[in-house]
């Protein structure tokens, strides 16, 4: 699995622990898609897997706490943790592409996510995915996890649910399209080797 002692690719790892919670998270942007997520939380655990899978992120996630108050405090802090993780493992960007988009699909649901990694945090999150809860994962819980991940990331993050029926289906065309989009950011830029893409020369 990712982490420090794994090897080749750009890794990040981040732990946080309060009395709220516990939460920590090894990642590898040059990995394959490997996930190893332990969570109580099912629905949660698959909008992880999509993220992974697609952005071929290698991801170990190991998430406890306060469930008897929801899963409120855990997902938000799995969105601290996971995007400190991805600011160490983006590092200063150099040589990356920085900014990266996709549109993903699936059967009724389109999603649109554009990711810039600035070093600036900042969301906007046009989704509304409805009231049920899916599985144990409340809607708006999404939201709260993508700004929360935008914010210690250090990027922008644009969210558009552009169409979709079915509230599993519009989750999970958000976590397939952000993983893709990640993807395309942090691909190294063939024609950009050793540079910093900005014209400030510093993301950091
Ligand atoms: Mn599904």
């Amino acid at each position: 699995m990712p982490g420090k002692a794994s090897g080749a690719g750009r890794t990040g790892s981040a732990k946080r622990n309060t009395g709220e919670t516990q939460v920590s998270v090894d990642l590898n942007l040059d990995g394959t898609g490997i996930f190893d997520i332990s969570l109580d939380n099912g629905m949660m655990k698959h909008m992880l897997s999509q993220f992974s899978k697609h952005g071929l992120v290698d991801l170990k996630v190991v998430a406890k706490g306060d469930t008897e108050v929801g899963w409120h405090h855990i997902v938000e802090d799995i969105g601290i943790v996971l995007g400190r993780a991805l600011r160490e493992a983006v590092g200063d960007a150099r040589g990356i592409v920085r900014m990266g988009h996709s549109y993903a699909p699936l059967d009724e649901a389109l999603a649109l996510t554009v990711v810039d990694f600035s070093g600036r945090g900042y969301a906007v999150i046009e989704a509304t995915i409805g009231d049920d809860d899916m599985g144990e994962l409340a809607p708006d819980l999404i939201r709260h996890f993508l700004e929360s991940l935008a914010r210690e990331a250090g990027m922008a993050l644009h969210v558009r649910l552009l169409a979709g029926e079915n509230n599993h289906h519009k989750a999970e065309v958000i976590f397939k399209s952000l993983g893709r989009a990640i993807r395309m950011a942090v691909a190294k830029d063939p024609r950009a080797t050793g540079d910093i893409p900005s014209t400030k020369g510093s993301l950091v």
